[in-house]
This record gives C-alpha cells, sequence and structure tokens, in this order.
C-alpha cells in the first residue's frame, strides 16, 4: 500500500540511510521498523507463548503487574483460536492496527505448536495484517522455513553478546533439544543459532531487527561490536533496550542497575554510524495493545474481547490506512523541507505529546515525554522518557513536589520544553534548571525546528 507512489523522501529510514522500495513497503506501516509510523500505526501481542528454552539473568516471567510494562510481562495466556479471535475483534475496533506480534511472554520458538498455530489461523481470517515474532533466537534455524511458509516477514532476535565471555554473564543456562547447557557453552551454543538464524533471515528476506539488553559492567562496553557484526550479516535495524532491574532476576537481585537515559543515547549514538538505530520502543508487555506510546491491554482482557462480536472490515481498514498515509507523509514532507534550510543549534528538546507527531498535551497530564536532537539540518527523535504524571487533577495538582523534581532531573540535559500548557510553578522549576519552555500547538518538527533556529 504505501511507499509506492514516493520519491526519496518516502525511501528514507528516519534520518538514517535510503532503503530500496521493497524494503520500504515492509515497513512503512510498521509501528516498530519506522519511526514516522510509530505515531500512528498500533500494534498487538498475542501472549500465547509461555515456556522458555533458557534463563537470560535479567528476566522474571513470574511476575506479573497490570502497570508494569516490560517484556515478558503478561496478564493472560490465550490459546491460539482465542487469540485469533481477538484479531478480529481488534482490528475492527482499531484499524490503526496493522501488526500482530508473538513476543512472549516466554519464547515463542520454544512454544512452537501453540506460536505456528495463531500465526495460521490468523494470517488465514486477516489478510492484511502483517505477521511478526521476537526471540531469542535458540530454535531459528530449526524453524525459518515455517516462518516463511507463514508470511512473517519481521523477526526480532534478541542478541546480548557477540562473544561467549560475555554471554556466560548474561545467561544462566540454555536448553536445546533436551540437554541443559551452562556457562560458556551455553553461551557459545545461543550465538550459534543466532548468527545462523540472522544469515538466513536475510537470505530468505525477512526483515531482522536486533535487540540487545545493555546491562552496565556487563555488556555496555560490548554492544557497539554487536551492533558491527549484526550489521554484517544483514540487520536492518538495531535496538539497544536498557535493563529494567525488577526483583525475582539474577541481575535484579544483585542490585545491577538500569543505565541512564544519557548513558543508553551515547551508546546508540555511536552504533547509529553503522546501522539503523530505532529510538522509538517502549519495552512493550507480551499483551501489549493499541499505539507504542500507549498500552490499551488491560482494556482487552480475554473477559472482555470473547463477548465482543467481530466487525473486521477490510475495506474500512484500507480507508483508514490511506488516511494515516497522508499523515506520514505531511511529516517526511516536513523532515525533507528541513534539509534545505539552514543549519540548526544543536539542541535536546523534550515534547509533550498524545501522538500524531504533535505537541499537543499539557505538561502536567505528561506519562512520558519525546525528545527530540536537532542536528545539522536534521530533526531526529531520540527516545522516550517515562516519568510520574505532575498533575493528577485540580485538586491535588503539584502536592507532590518530588514529582515536579523527578521530571526535572529527568530531563536536565534537555535546553528546552514543548508543551500545549504548562503551570507558573512547574515552569519556573524547569527555567531555574535552564530548561527554557515554550507553549504551542503544531507538529513536533515545526516547532522544534523554530527553537533551532532561533
Ligand atoms: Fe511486537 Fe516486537 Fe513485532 Fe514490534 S514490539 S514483536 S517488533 S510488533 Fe516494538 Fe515493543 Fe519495542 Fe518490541 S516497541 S518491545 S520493538
Ligand atoms: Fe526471559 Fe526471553 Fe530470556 Fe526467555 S529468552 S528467559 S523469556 S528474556
Amino acid at each position: 500500500m504505501a511507499g509506492k507512489e514516493k520519491g526519496a523522501a518516502a525511501c528514507r529510514f528516519g534520518t538514517g540511510p535510503k532503503v530500496p522500495e521493497s524494503v520500504w513497503d515492509k515497513v512503512s506501516n510498521h509501528p516498530c521498523y519506522s519511526e514516522d509510523a510509530h505515531y500512528f500505526y498500533a500494534r498487538m501481542h498475542l501472549p500465547v507463548a509461555p515456556g522458555c528454552n533458557m534463563e537470560c539473568n535479567y528476566c522474571n516471567r513470574l511476575y506479573d503487574c497490570p502497570n508494569e510494562s516490560r517484556p515478558g510481562v503478561s496478564s493472560e495466556i490465550l490459546t491460539p483460536e482465542e487469540a485469533a479471535y481477538k484479531v478480529g475483534v481488534i482490528a475492527g475496533e482499531i484499524p490503526e492496527l496493522t501488526v500482530v506480534g508473538i513476543a512472549g511472554p516466554g519464547d515463542p520458538l520454544a512454544n512452537p505448536r501453540r506460536t505456528f498455530k495463531t500465526l495460521a489461523l490468523v494470517k488465514k481470517k486477516y489478510p492484511d495484517i502483517r505477521l511478526c515474532l521476537s526471540t531469542n533466537g535458540l530454535m531459528l534455524p530449526d524453524y525459518l522455513k515455517t516462518i516463511k511458509a507463514l508470511d512473517v516477514n519481521h523477526v526480532t532476535i534478541t542478541i546480548n553478546m557477540v562473544d561467549p565471555k560475555v554471554g556466560r554473564e548474561i545467561y544462566d543456562w540454555v536448553r536445546h533439544k533436551g540437554k541443559k547447557y551452562r556457562g560458556e557453552e551455553a553461551a557459545a551454543l545461543l550465538l550459534d543459532k543466532q548468527m545462523t538464524g540472522l544469515s538466513l533471515l536475510k537470505e530468505n528476506e525477512i526483515l531482522c531487527k536486533v535487540n540487545s539488553v545493555m546491562v552496565p559492567g556487563i555488556n555496555d562496553q560490548h554492544l557497539a561490536e554487536v551492533s558491527q557484526k549484526v550489521k554484517s550479516l544483514g540487520a536492518f535495524l538495531h535496538n539497544i533496550i536498557p535493563f529494567i532491574p525488577c526483583s525475582g532476576s539474577k541481575f535484579g537481585d544483585q542490585g545491577v542497575r538500569a543505565p541512564s537515559a544519557k548513558e543508553r543515547k551515547v551508546l546508540q549514538d555511536l552504533c547509529e554510524s553503522q546501522i539503523n538505530m530505532m529510538r522509538h520502543c517502549r519495552q512493550c508487555r507480551a499483551d501489549a495493545l493499541g499505539l507504542l506510546a500507549e498500552d490499551l491491554s488491560q482494556q482487552h482482557t480475554r473477559e472482555v474481547f470473547l463477548k465482543q462480536p467481530i466487525r473486521y472490515d477490510r475495506e474500512r481498514r484500507r480507508q483508514v490506512h490511506l488516511e494515516m498515509e497522508t499523515k506520514v507523509q505531511a511529516i517526511r514532507a516536513a523532515k525533507e523541507l528541513l534539509s534545505q534550510r539552514e543549519e540548526l543549534k544543536p539542541i535536546l528538546v523534550a515534547v509533550a505529546t498524545k501522538g500524531g507527531s504533535m505537541v499537543n498535551q499539557h505538561f502536567g497530564h505528561a506519562r512520558e515525554f519525546s525528545i527530540y536532537e536537532s542536528l545539522g539540518k536534521e530533526i531526529k527523535f531520540v527516545g522516550a522518557r517515562n516519568v510520574q504524571q505532575y498533575c493528577q487533577g485540580p485538586v491535588t495538582c503539584g502536592d507532590e513536589p518530588w514529582v515536579l523534581d523527578k521530571v526535572v532531573e529527568m530531563l536536565s540535559d534537555c535546553q528546552a520544553l514543548l508543551c500545549v500548557r504548562i503551570g507558573p510553578g512547574p515552569r519556573q522549576a524547569l527555567e531555574t534548571a535552564g530548561i527554557k519552555v515554550f507553549e504551542t500547538y503544531d507538529l513536533v518538527i515545526n516547532a522544534v525546528q523554530k527553537i533551532a533556529s532561533r
């Protein structure tokens, strides 16, 4: 659908290199593979894969909290039939849904029967939906033919190391074909399967994104090497995600800390010279649903969706996608215009946004700020930072000053903040910290450009 008609601007990945049109067609409405698409198109994870064939020292799948957003967490496990039914209901209710992925809460390929049955049902019943998988890669070479036959065009492999000596610190054990491996042997086996799987994906023209969990003191100094290696084997995109400390995981219990947003950005900037870098990941739950920046999973539980009728309407969905495509094109046109203007001041800007690539949210309502960087003639999205919502309503707003302190600290490396409205208290706190505040309602690109040109 998208991408056929446009010239050079349409074939760029974010601010990165151009990609061939055949690849562009696969990414243009995938919210994870295209930064522009993530403002408009939704994804849904189907939690059908509970088991795993290895133990990562950063993982704890036993803990479930509906308010927690991180991989491995799901409030329920669905059968393949329930999952396919849910796709029918949600694709009707949220026509912006373009991608259905299986990402756990265990590993999809450690649950092959449930995973492939689900994918086959969705492919048969809802052919305009893209299929996506996220795996540790251990069984990828074994199941590649099945993945290809099911038209799964996007596969993510989590690759945290390309050296078993680093790997032995990350993985407790790996179970492969009935045998359990530990230490360096386990890491070497996993690495071999991941590298083979990645090469096979490339050979079969299946787009591969590599996720790497950045763990300070364990693999943070090693991930540039990982980036280089996966690029050489044909990965399309690299996504460096921060370790989230959680009790019950080995690293969490040992007190290993999360990397700061600034440390992560330094690493992403370093790796971006060699590979397309994903910066808009929200580390979704295994039952996530909606735009990446929102999660509607708790509103669409089994109890709710099984009582709803399927209203999947392919023609209506096509119309909605055409409207979305027009909006995506407007953003690309604004980016293209930038390249014809004067150099911008290099600044970091925090934006309060509810989506649509617009400055369209009050400061006090933001649960995350999108961070944009102007550099040369480009403005790029460099990450989303979660905060506690400052204003919970007119009666209690401002009652907890430490919330504001935390927000200011989180944005301390930014020179400006854009929002629709802000009260005098927060404005003063931000400006005292050297963050200029601008109230506006505009396309983010245009608003940042105005500040960076002043
Ligand atoms: Fe899901 Fe992953 Fe497919 Fe996207 S998520 S399986 S590629 S449809 Fe996306 Fe979520 Fe980040 Fe994953 S924001 S955690 S990268
Ligand atoms: Fe957890 Fe995924 Fe590692 Fe399995 S592969 S232990 S589900 S993080």
